[in-house]
């Protein structure tokens, strides 16, 4: 219950926020397949070239989370993904907010780095070591427990 409640002020937050130009929601997959997720290295801008991401990007005005993280896996993956839920909470960052979603690829699928300089799979034993994007490394717990044990 606690969690809802944090979730429905987070969301009036955001809304408002966006509301005023503050800030985008930016969705962040994470693409689980047998046992790992994806990272994908960033190519811009120059703070963040070189280091590690979920996948993702702004949800446009009036398009579903879920939607989005299917279009952008479209663009930088190529691959066709279907969502399978949230992972972890809310996180701020200086574009607004960061979502992650889980999602699986569609059987005959497979991701490939149109707009990244690399992707890697990545199991729990590796997800501490890997160069990850700040935001994206307050999500590695909750990676951690959707992954399961190493
Ligand atoms: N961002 C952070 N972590 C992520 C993603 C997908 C995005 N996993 C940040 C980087 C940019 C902003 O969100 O500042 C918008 O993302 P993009 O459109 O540059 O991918
Ligand atoms: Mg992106």
């Amino acid at each position: 219950p606690l969690r809802r409640l944090r979730s429905a002020r987070a969301e009036r937050l955001v809304a408002a926020a966006t509301a005023v130009g503050a800030g985008a929601v930016v969705v962040a997959t994470a693409l689980v397949r047998d046992g790992a997720v994806l990272a994908a290295q960033r190519t811009r801008p120059p703070a963040l070239a070189g280091r590690w991401e979920l996948a993702g990007g702004r949800v446009e005005a009036g398009e579903a989370e879920e939607d989005a993280v299917v279009r952008e896996c479209r663009e930088e993956l190529g691959c066709a993904v279907s969502p399978t839920g949230r992972v972890g909470t809310d996180l701020l960052i200086d574009a607004g907010v960061l979502r992650v979603h889980a999602a699986v690829l569609v059987d005959g699928s497979a991701p490939t780095a149109l707009e990244h300089a690399g992707l890697r799979w990545v199991g729990p034993a590796e997800l501490e070591a890997v160069d990850w994007v700040d935001a994206d490394r307050a999500v590695l717990p909750d990676l951690r427990a959707l992954l399961g044990p190493s």
